[in-house]
């Protein structure tokens, strides 16, 4: 046993059963234990952004952590910006990378790439550590673990000098428990502070529920839709919060920044926000309406009051957190939303785009749909509704652009996988989209090679305006359209797709944007749609 069987006993003890990535010369020891041990997956991607970026939207897809495997160096710092897009959305991704040998560490003496790792992700991981003996490595893969599956949910990595994973252990060694009791999220919390917010939403004439990320990983949606039920009041979302509770339930009224959540807040006197972290995003710059009268739940305690100020905070697990409020709420509510209720329920949006209704139309409702950062996927936040949580996503805060198409990659393998190979045919695995717009697209269009190998099911959806449309448009109305390096010299795009083995359709019209949709779905393998938009790009 050397220590990369060590390391893929540990994972594999942990539940990992799919891990994305390439090798390098400083990890074919791990690739090699992977090979023999026969029960872990493994995803090839062409790029080690992209692999974090797949690893990232299987754990957001599936709740459990992704885990992306990098050679040192160069492949681990390719890597870096899918650590610091999880690390921004608080998800869990296990960054696995190989190391110089653990006695020239930190030497410079020529071994070729040698970096300082764990200087480089400490800033945006929860967890980073260097085994210096390969008998650490089944209790620091436990220790990552921990870190990302307790508390708030985050990123860690676990660098593994390439001359202990092929060193002999000499003895079976055994790995570390981690199915046990650690699994608790939250810590136990005042039971006061339960009470006084129920108080305060009881005493409340219009109160709001505000949901964030944190209650889809606490799985809190039941709770808060009781809640909203019994207080008679919305819930609105964030964009890491949408689709906790159906946005066609009579008392969602979906995103905050929609047309229907503005009335919301514009007429909440007070607000219970759980794991929301009021970001520049999601508040408009922080111009949103936030009532005095704010409760804030968060699992981080650095998150309460660290945007607006808190009348209650409770730093705790969002399900157990609205559980404790649901007991301790009196039975006599003053909330009465009934003039609002039927105003924002009507409100519409600005503008409607077919895209987005065509394609709501169109797909499962538990399709999950990957954007890129966009114009159009903006504008989904508001107007894409979602049914369910975990199946509408965006890089929320990192906002990294290529983001969309290699996590949704992640998906759609976490998918294949779960179906396995004598599985449920792949019509009957839930259906992935990813949403681009060229620029993003072009930026990790390397991934259909990826598409193609596992035969994914999945649409990839491109908006081609054939520019940096989002930053085109800063350039208008803030630098008098002085454009520069924001049109672009496309490749053919149906091209593209066909030459790595991936059928593709452009579809300008929303008709022919419905066919092409439901073309894609008799595919039983990955289908590219670009829809070319000539106005959009006129218009700036
Ligand atoms: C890695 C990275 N580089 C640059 C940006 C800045 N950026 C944000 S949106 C955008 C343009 C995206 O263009 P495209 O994908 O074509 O979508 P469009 O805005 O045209 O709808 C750019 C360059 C970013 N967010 N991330
Ligand atoms: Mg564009």
């Amino acid at each position: 046993m050397t220590g990369a069987d060590l390391l893929v006993k540990s994972l594999y003890a942990c539940g990992v059963r799919i891990v994305f990535g390439m090798p390098g010369s400083h990890t074919v020891a791990i690739y090699d234990a992977i090979e023999r041990h026969g029960g872990i997956h493994t995803i090839l991607t062409r790029n080690e952004q992209a692999g974090a970026f797949a690893a990232d939207g299987y754990a957001r897809v599936t709740g459990q952590p992704g885990v992306i495997c990098t050679t040192a160096g160069p492949g681990a710092t390719n890597a870096l910006t899918g650590i610091g897009e999880a690390w921004g959305d608080s998800v869990p991704v296990l960054l696995i990378t190989g190391q110089v040998n653990h006695d020239r560490l930190c030497q410079e003496c020529g071994n070729y790439h040698e970096t300082d790792l764990e200087s480089i992700f400490r800033p945006c991981t929860k967890y980073v550590g260097t085994v210096m003996d390969h008998r650490q490595t089944p209790d620091m893969v436990a220790e990552a673990w921990q870190a990302m599956t307790t508390g708030r949910p985050r990123p860690a990595a676990l660098i593994l000098p390439q001359d202990l994973m092929g060193m002999d252990c000499k003895v079976d060694l055994p790995v570390a428990d981690v199915t046990s009791p650690l699994r608790k999220r939250g810590q136990s919390f005042d039971p006061m502070l339960a009470l006084r917010a129920g108080e305060l939403l009881s005493r409340a004439q219009r109160p709001v529920l505000l949901a964030g990320g944190g209650t889809v990983w606490a799985n809190a949606g039941p709770e808060l839709r009781q809640l909203a039920a019994l207080l008679d009041c919305p819930i609105i979302t964030s964009q890491q919060g949408k689709g906790i509770v159906d946005e066609r339930d009579r008392y969602s009224l979906g995103h905050a920044r929609s047309a229907r959540g503005r009335l919301a807040q514009e007429h909440a006197d007070a607000m219970l926000a759980i794991g929301c972290r009021f970001t520049e995003v999601m508040t408009g710059f922080r111009k949103m309406h936030v009532p005095k009268q704010l409760i804030q739940i968060d699992i981080n305690p650095c998150e309460i009051g660290m945007n607006y100020p808190v009348e209650v905070g409770i730093v705790a697990d969002a399900k157990e957190a609205l559980q404790a409020i649901l007991t301790e709420l009196p039975t006599q509510v003053n909330s009465d939303w009934s003039e609002v209720w039927p105003i924002a329920r009507a409100a519409k949006r600005a503008t409607s785009e077919w895209m987005i209704d065509v394609l709501r139309a169109e797909i499962p409702d538990d399709a999950v749909v990957f954007t890129d950062a966009s114009e159009m996927a903006y504008r989904m936040h508001t107007d894409f509704p979602a049914y369910l949580p975990r199946s509408f996503f965006y890089p929320s805060n990192y906002i990294a652009l290529g983001w969309g198409f290699p996590a949704a990659i992640g998906a759609a393998s976490g998918f294949a996988l779960a179906a396995g190979p004598r599985g449920p045919k792949p019509q009957a695995s839930r259906l992935v989209v990813s949403f681009s717009g060229d620029g993003g697209f072009v930026m990790t269009c390397q991934e259909l090679a990826t598409a193609a190998r596992y035969q994914l099911r999945m649409i990839i959806i491109i908006h081609n305006d054939n520019a940096y449309g989002a930053i085109k448009h800063l350039q208008r109305i803030k630098y008098e359209s002085r454009f520069r390096d924001t049109d672009l010299n496309n490749p053919d795009l149906l091209a593209l797709a066909q030459a790595f083995g991936v059928p593709a359709r452009r579809a300008g019209t929303a008709d022919a944007f419905r066919d092409a949709l439901r073309e894609a779905q008799r595919q039983d393998g990955p289908f590219v749609i670009e829809v070319p938009d000539k106005w959009r790009y006129l218009r700036h």
